[in-house]
């Protein structure tokens, strides 16, 4: 008799993908809530953490009457599909408490957004890709910078550095780099088409 075919659980990309990973929290203890998540983001499947910002405290973009955000960006190697990886994080975000409310930009104890997936254009409303409002942001292009290349290419948004010099940094403070030692998580070794060219940087020094 023929073996049982095996379903795999989730799909997988025949080989690994670069992608960035905005996060943001302004209520209930948010720096807890960011730190905690990067340490989510490791226990990814099919995934390994490779790069972590620093902490930045920022202002809020969006109704101003809400508390200031704790921000950070995190580099990623994953197998996992852009979907898969969506909805792995959204898993992430409810198990932080995460309640949509249907107010846009409103506070919230955990937001994780996928910044890029490696150089994947996407224009629907469940995944936009890259992430829409990178470059009218500072709390995402100052922590992106602190993991990612300066002449990374965001598609249809420009360079990273070119963006970062003319992006007013005011509201955007360095608080403290996140304590978890790096990489962590596994993929699929053999598999893994690896992709040498991403450098570690050196955290960017305290902005004002
Ligand atoms: N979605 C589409 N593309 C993506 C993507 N690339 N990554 C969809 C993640 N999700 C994506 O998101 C709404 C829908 O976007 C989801 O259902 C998902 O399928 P949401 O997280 O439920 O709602 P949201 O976050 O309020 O909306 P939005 O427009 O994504 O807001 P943003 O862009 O996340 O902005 N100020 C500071 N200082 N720091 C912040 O972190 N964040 C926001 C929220 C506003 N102001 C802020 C900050
Ligand atoms: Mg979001």
């Amino acid at each position: 008799m023929a073996a049982p075919r095996v379903t795999p659980m989730t799909e997988l990309l025949p080989a690994a993908e670069t992608v960035y990973i905005g996060l943001g929290a302004n209520l209930d203890d948010p720096r807890a809530h960011v730190e905690r998540a990067a340490a989510d983001l490791g226990g990814l499947p099919a995934s390994r953490l490779e790069g972590l910002s620093w902490l930045y405290r920022t202002a809020p973009v969006g109704p101003a009457d809400q508390p200031d955000y704790i921000n950070a960006a995190a580099r990623l190697r994953t197998r996992l599909t852009p979907w898969a990886l969506l909805g792995a994080l959204q898993q992430i975000e409810r198990r932080h408490g995460r309640v949509r409310d249907g107010t846009r930009w409103g506070p919230r104890t955990l937001d994780l957004d996928i910044l890029l997936f490696g150089i994947r254009r996407l224009a629907q409303p469940r995944l936009t890709l890259p992430h829409a409002e990178i470059r009218r942001r500072a709390f995402v292009l100052v922590p992106l910078a602190d993991v990612a290349p300066a002449a990374l290419d965001i598609p249809g948004q420009g360079r990273l550095d070119v963006l970062l010099a003319a992006m007013p940094k005011n509201g955007v403070a360095a608080l403290a780099p996140i304590a978890l030692a790096l990489p962590v998580g596994t993929l699929p070794a053999e598999l893994d088409a690896s992709d040498t060219s991403v450098a570690d940087e050196p955290p960017r020094a305290a902005l004002s």
